[in-house]
């Protein structure tokens, strides 16, 4: 069984229970000039994630192994965003407004959709989801039950927001998750740091953390 050196500990995982999830890498969040950037965050923070995670992606298909990808959005009548969320944040600035990539966050707009480099294949699951965790109001839990998966490599953005509620939510549905630190982003250096020591403190209270250079080496073992 292939091992990863992780903090707290090693990561043992099984190839054939274990898929590659990719967290809201979308343009609406990492490209200059879209949403993100005009709240005034900084996407270098977010766009340092593309390269690596490339690489992983490209390993991980060679090995033959599931990726999911998730989105962050809603419906265009915005039925499905709670008015807490939606009127939360600077009017003008809000879901559903006009963006420089169209509608903010809103489904089928170019904004929504995942960036150029990191697209999914035909055939590679996407799930969309209304809500920051990726279980919330989605069927992630039944495909996961169909492809038999166990373990979960977490990647995507933001840390703090949508991969630490993914995470949580998996760890309480009993999935053993290994998040990369060089594959996930925050705006804010110090939530990446803290919000990365969150998971594994406590003898890995959410689960683990590695790099993907070690996920890649031990899949091609
Ligand atoms: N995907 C995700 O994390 N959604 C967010 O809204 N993140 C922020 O950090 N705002």
């Amino acid at each position: 069984m292939p091992i990863v050196d992780a903090q707290p500990g090693p990561f043992a995982f099984d190839p054939d229970s274990t898929a590659l999830v990719v967290i809201d890498m979308q343009r609406d969040f990492l490209m200059p000039g879209g949403f993100g950037e005009s709240l005034g965050n900084d996407v270098s923070q977010l766009r340092r994630t593309i390269e690596p995670l490339a690489a992983l992606m490209t390993a991980w298909r060679g090995a033959g192994l599931p990726i999911i990808h998730t989105r962050e959005g809603h419906l265009p009548d915005l039925s499905d965003c709670p008015p807490a969320k939606l009127n939360r944040g600077a009017p003008s600035m809000r879901i559903g407004d006009p963006g420089a990539f169209g509608r903010i966050l809103i489904r089928g707009e170019y904004g929504h959709d995942i960036v150029d480099e990191l697209q999914p294949l035909p055939g590679e699951t996407v799930v969309d989801k209304p809500g920051k965790g990726a279980f919330y109001a989605t069927d992630l839990s039944e495909i996961l039950d169909k492809l038999g998966t166990k373990s979960l490599i977490v990647t995507g953005v933001t840390t703090e927001v949508c991969v630490h509620t993914t995470v949580r939510e998996a760890n309480d549905r009993g999935y053993e998750c290994l998040v990369l630190a060089d594959c996930v982003g925050s705006y804010f250096p110090e939530f990446q740091h803290v919000g990365l020591k969150m998971i594994a403190a406590q003898g890995g209270i959410f689960g683990w953390v590695a790099s993907s250079p070690s996920v890649i080496a031990a899949i091609q073992e």
